[in-house]
């Protein structure tokens, strides 16, 4: 597999951290190619428990090197605390090399990302509070600042000065607050110019020449295919494109240079944030798969909201990323339930559509067609070989292929690294 795409298949926290750790030993490049630290990616390693935000999920193996691409909004002080949160646990991970062309996230973008959400009231989209919005809008807007400008000095003022013109005026006037001093933001990211200054790389080149070289390469998405900001449920989306095709352009990569593009899918569904869910739940049942799945967000510690597995969801993923195979996460969690429904068609206004609808207001007002599959009782965590699941087990998993017109891989049955079933 010279190089991979691992890419979220629902609306984000499927297990991509723990996929992307665990192809880990095989992959000599491991890449970020998009958001920022509004993600939260969970490794388990020898029972213990690692939530990467900005950092690749390749770090912790020790013969991975990790770049943050050009498509990723880096917050200097977040990726300067992980790194350190890592060595006071003892783990000594290497510094990321970062794309010259990535964007930084300053204090404006993280003040206005939470006045906007407070400005749009009943509207809000549910960010995180990242700043990651507002990061993605400038660079749309041309008024961004990068990293590599942090190797100018006078040129990082002169940009900082500009967007605040503007930013202070909307601050000041619409939203009521104290303008934000140039020079303070300025400071801020040139405490980190010395510690980030030797990792500075044309990434676009220097993952072109690994590729070259036959180097492994994992290109890691964050958040997921429905929260893309072209292909997802807007306006309730991130700022980004987390789907396959945003690695090449968030990894600087051309098209041709992907050999496999994995998508990482949940055997339920959940979201974080506001929008549309069709099979969200609001019973026992619901309840029931948050605590025994731990659905809380790696990042905010909002309780995620959660629902039965939605095949037209995932089965649009696969149509649009290409994806090669899925990789099914945390079949461990749906043990116990005498029946599991799965959502095989919507109704919308009393027609039956087989795949995603095409407009908002029909997805908003899609209703669930349920299949209900035979469950199945036994603990499946120590299950390592396909065989070794239960027989609804596996005819669950082999009816989701069906639906989602994928084959799947590998199978998570459990957090830690080593807790998969790999399928042959
Ligand atoms: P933003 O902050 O601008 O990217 O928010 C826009 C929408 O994208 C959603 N989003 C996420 N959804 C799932 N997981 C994410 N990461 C964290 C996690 C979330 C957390 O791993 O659990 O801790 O709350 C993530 N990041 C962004 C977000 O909820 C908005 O709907
Ligand atoms: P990501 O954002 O896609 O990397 O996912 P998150 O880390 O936000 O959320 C996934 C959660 O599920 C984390 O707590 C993981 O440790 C956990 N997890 C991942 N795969 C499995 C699995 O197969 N089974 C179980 N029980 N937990 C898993
Ligand atoms: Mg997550």
């Amino acid at each position: 597999m010279p190089s991979v795409v691992v890419v979220g298949a629902q609306w984000g926290d499927e297990g991509k951290g723990k996929a992307t750790d665990a192809l880990g030993d095989r992959v000599d490049v491991c890449v970020r190619y998009s958001g920022g630290n509004n993600a939260g990616h969970t490794l388990v390693v020898g029972g213990e428990k690692f939530v990467l935000h900005l950092l690749p999920s390749g770090i912790l193996n020790p013969d991975t090197t990790t770049v943050i691409g050009n498509g990723v909004v880096v917050d200097l002080d977040v990726l300067a605390e992980e790194l350190e949160v890592l060595h006071s646990r003892g783990v000594d991970v290497p510094h990321p090399l970062i794309s010259a062309n990535a964007h930084i996230i300053t204090e404006y973008h993280k003040v206005l990302d939470k006045v906007t959400e407070r400005f749009l009231g009943k509207r809000r989209i549910g960010t995180t509070g990242r700043g990651v919005g507002p990061c993605y809008s400038d660079k749309v807007n041309r008024i961004g600042i990068r990293i590599q400008d942090i190797l100018d000095e006078s040129i990082l003022r002169q940009k900082v000065e500009a967007a605040l013109d503007q930013k202070n005026e909307l601050l000041v006037k619409i939203y009521n607050r104290r303008p934000i001093e140039a020079e303070d933001v300025v400071q801020s990211l040139l405490k980190h110019a010395d510690a980030i200054r030797p990792h500075i790389v044309d990434s676009g080149r220097y993952i072109n020449d690994a590729l070259d070289e036959g180097k492994v390469v994992l290109f890691e998405g964050a958040q997921a295919h429905h929260l893309d900001l072209d292909q997802g449920t807007y306006p309730y989306v991130t700022s980004s494109n987390p789907t396959a095709s945003g690695a090449t352009t968030g990894g600087g990569v051309g098209p041709t240079r992907i050999d496999r593009t994995i998508g990482i899918a949940k055997a339920y569904t959940t979201r974080v944030g506001e929008g549309p869910f069709p099979t969200e739940l609001f019973d026992e049942d619901g309840e029931a798969l948050r605590e025994k799945g731990g659905e809380f967000g790696a990042t905010t510690g909002r309780p995620r909201r959660c629902g039965w597995f939605d095949a037209l969801l995932v089965e649009q993923a696969v149509k649009i990323n290409g994806f090669t195979d899925i990789f099914l996460t945390k079949l461990d969690i749906l043990s116990g339930w005498e029946k599991i429904p799965v959502c095989v068609a919507y109704e919308v206004d009393g027609e039956r559509h087989d795949v995603m609808p095409m407009t908002q207001s029909q997805f908003h007002h899609a209703k669930p067609v349920y299949e209900f599959l035979d469950g199945w009782s036994e603990d499946i965590s120590k299950a390592r070989t396909f065989d070794e699941l239960p027989p609804n087990c596996q005819a669950y998993v082999r009816r989701l292929e069906e639906l989602i017109g994928c084959r799947i891989s590998g199978i998570g049955v459990g957090p830690g690294r080593e807790e998969s079933v790999a399928i042959n």
